[in-house]
């Protein structure tokens, strides 16, 4: 495998190197970041989906750095011996001056190695290395800054790794080291400093300043020109933070970021314009079934369904058959993530759904970690009396089953009336009665910390949604990150997002944005924005992204206002689709997942998907297009492959990415 050539332009997009091929045997590929084995945010996502096809091409040669936690270590990680005799010499001459470096294979798809350096182990140099930062570069960093002094410990630890390497292997092996966000860039500042011989490339996720200004709500896009990046990094504290990010980013040989909007931004906020654009990717698995995916779909909708019949006991009066559920989740940063846009949408909604007097309930989940004391009393008790009811149904079946089975040996068909005595009526008027409820149902599921100052809780009760009888639109905030494990909703991610009708996500500050992406190629349509890296990658490679089930909400040219007219109404228009039309949307967003295949992610420059052929699933102006669909909610008679295979014949090109590949 390893005898294969890498066209360095595929790594690069730099036309100087573009007819340049070096033998991969001849090359070490590091990939450095502290999200390795460490799941903090959306990188360790990047990294953990990369691996298995970096580590189909790269075999061996392919290693991850990361920083050293026991707990991460045991759970994830198979400790072996370096196979590389350059990467264990290297290893122990750490080891033997005092330091801690583990090795292993990471238990993920692809299994690849990882080398991860025990901060702590180290810290005693915090000191001296503080010194050798100054001196090379005049950084210097607060002794309260945990988190930087941290990346110091991990980039000095990196960047002494990278020197006895390169001494071991005496130029017979050459390097190229990736280092992700700022953290692990001061491996990458303290490399070049010392000459080491390598290849570098640093890729940003996210700025500093981009992030900070952004939650400050600041009018960020408008003025990206006009900051003062010194000076604002200084009224936030984070001077030293953006120097080694600003270091890193003009150090790197390659520069990259994940999608074009925060290439410009990079461009204001570190003063240099990416090489090449990097679009963060999946690990996309297909099922042999087309329609497994819809399967799925079913098979957890009945799980929410099951949560949502505990959490609004006493208040079932809505049609769970005409329920739809939508979700915003990841990261609590609330104005960043848009939840301050959803909210406000959300009342509109509920507005527009009642005077329409639609029959139609909405359940939003806002799946975001907040500092909580736990699972809330009336939580817990909303899913025990849906147990209680289930038992006691349970029982008087039994009872019934008995009975009517008992008769019917007779030659009896039973008096239905007689069936069941007065016991059996007064346990089931006990069970009904435990259900009434003084309150309504919770908004929150959990005890949070912050009660009364948390924005999403504050927000609410500005707007009033609060589970009302008459609200069509009723909210579930689930400030924790799921678990399968959970007594309240026992659903891993995955499951739950499979389950849900709409994943929404009207982002502000959004490099990427990787929860629209995941839902895609799960076939859930979602709602993004064109201020985030995966709306404008969208916009880019779908001709008609909404047929697509893939909703951007324009933030970048329109008011607050008319963005959030936008999302209501895209909401809204959803609401008014019949089952058949979000079968069909399904299937056309599951068509995308190739767009978002690590495999082909390189190859989709060019590449578009076209309208498709049929019909336009778009509720508002297709409620009656070809091809003619009943509006019958259980008409599942949709064929989707032979939607697929018009559109093939129509479009006389290669009609997913996978196709393009196989015809190569
Ligand atoms: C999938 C299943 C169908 C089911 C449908 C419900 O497509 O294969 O059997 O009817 O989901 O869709 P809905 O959008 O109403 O949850
Ligand atoms: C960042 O993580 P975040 O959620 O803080 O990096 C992700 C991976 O590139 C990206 O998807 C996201 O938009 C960024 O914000």
């Amino acid at each position: 495998r390893l005898s294969r050539s890498l066209s360095i332009s595929s790594l690069s997009g730099l036309p100087l190197w573009k007819e340049e091929r070096l033998p991969v045997q001849d090359l070490l590929l590091f990939e450095v970041s502290w999200e390795v084995t460490n799941k903090v945010g959306g990188i360790y996502t990047v990294i953990q989906t990369k691996a298995k096809i970096t580590a189909d091409e790269w075999g061996e040669n392919y290693i991850m750095m990361g920083p050293y936690y026991e707990h991460n270590f045991k759970t994830q990680v198979e400790k072996c011996e370096p196979p590389n005799p350059a990467i264990k010499a290297a290893m122990d001459s750490l080891i033997n001056n005092g330091s801690q470096v583990h090795f292993g294979r990471w238990l993920i798809e692809g299994n690849p190695y990882v080398i991860l350096f025990d901060i702590g182990a180290s810290a005693w140099n915090l000191d001296r290395w503080k010194g050798d930062l100054w001196k090379v570069c005049n950084i210097g960093l607060p002794y309260h800054d945990r988190e930087a002094n941290d990346s110091l410990i991990f980039g000095s630890l990196v960047a002494w790794f990278f020197k006895e390497l390169t001494d071991q292997l005496q130029d017979k092996q050459n390097i190229i080291a990736h280092f992700h966000e700022w953290q692990a860039g001061t491996g990458l500042l303290l490399s070049r400093s010392q000459k080491i011989p390598l290849a570098t490339v640093f890729t940003t996720h996210a700025t500093l300043l981009g992030r900070y200004l952004c939650a400050g709500n600041a009018d960020f896009y408008n003025n990206l020109d006009k900051f003062n990046i010194d000076r604002e990094a200084g009224e936030r504290q984070i001077y030293h933070r953006y120097c080694l990010e600003r270091t890193a980013v003009h150090c790197a040989h390659v520069f990259t970021t994940v999608s074009q909007i925060t290439a410009v931004e990079a461009n204001h906020m570190v003063h240099r314009q990416p090489d090449v654009v990097t679009p963060n990717g999946l690990n996309v698995r297909k099922f042999s079934a087309m329609h497994e995916f819809q399967n799925l779909h079913s098979l957890n909708k009945a799980k929410i369904q099951e949560f949502v019949r505990g959490h609004f006991y006493g208040h079932l009066d809505f049609n769970l058959e005409k329920t739809l559920f939508f979700f915003t989740a990841g990261r609590y940063e609330f104005s960043n993530k848009g939840a301050d846009l959803l909210l406000e949408s959300l009342s509109r909604l509920n507005y527009l759904l009642r005077v329409h007097k639609s029959d139609v309930t909405v359940v939003v989940f806002f799946i975001m970690p907040a500092k909580t004391n736990n699972f809330n009393v009336e939580s817990l008790k909303g899913q025990a009396v849906r147990k209680q009811l289930w038992d006691t149904a349970q029982f008087v079946k039994e009872k019934f089953g008995k009975r009517l089975y008992e008769s019917l040996l007779r030659g009896e068909i039973p008096d239905m009336s007689k069936i069941l005595d007065r016991d059996d009526f007064t346990i089931m008027k006990r069970a009904i009665f435990a259900t009434q409820r003084n309150s309504l149902p919770p908004v929150t599921t959990h005890n949070m910390l912050d009660d009364s100052t948390d924005p999403i809780l504050s927000n609410i009760r500005r707007i009033g949604l609060f589970n009302g009888r008459n609200d069509r639109v009723k909210i579930v905030f689930h400030p924790e990150f799921l678990s399968s494990t959970s007594p309240l909703l026992p659903m891993d991610y995955e499951e739950f997002v499979r389950g849900c009708h709409l994943g929404v996500f009207p982002s502000y500050y959004e490099p990427w944005g990787y929860t629209p992406g995941e839902c895609t190629v799960m076939g859930i349509p979602s709602v993004t924005t064109n201020l985030s890296g995966f709306g404008c990658f969208m916009e880019e490679h779908v001709s008609d992204p909404s047929e697509y089930g893939i909703y951007i909400v324009d933030r970048r040219f329109r008011s607050a206002e008319g963005s959030c007219n936008q999302l209501t109404q895209f909401m809204f228009s959803f609401c008014q689709q019949s089952r058949r039309q979000r079968i069909i949307q399904r299937n056309r967003t599951e068509r995308l997942s190739d767009l978002l295949d690590w495999r082909y992610l390189g190859r989709t420059q060019g590449f578009r998907y076209p309208r498709p052929s049929s019909v336009p699933p778009s509720p508002s102006a297709s409620l009656h297009s070809t091809p003619h669909h009943s509006d019958e909610e259980d008409d599942d008679s949709y064929d989707e492959e032979e939607e697929a295979e018009r559109d093939r014949q129509n479009i006389k090109a290669p009609f997913t990415l996978g196709e393009m590949e196989k015809g190569k």
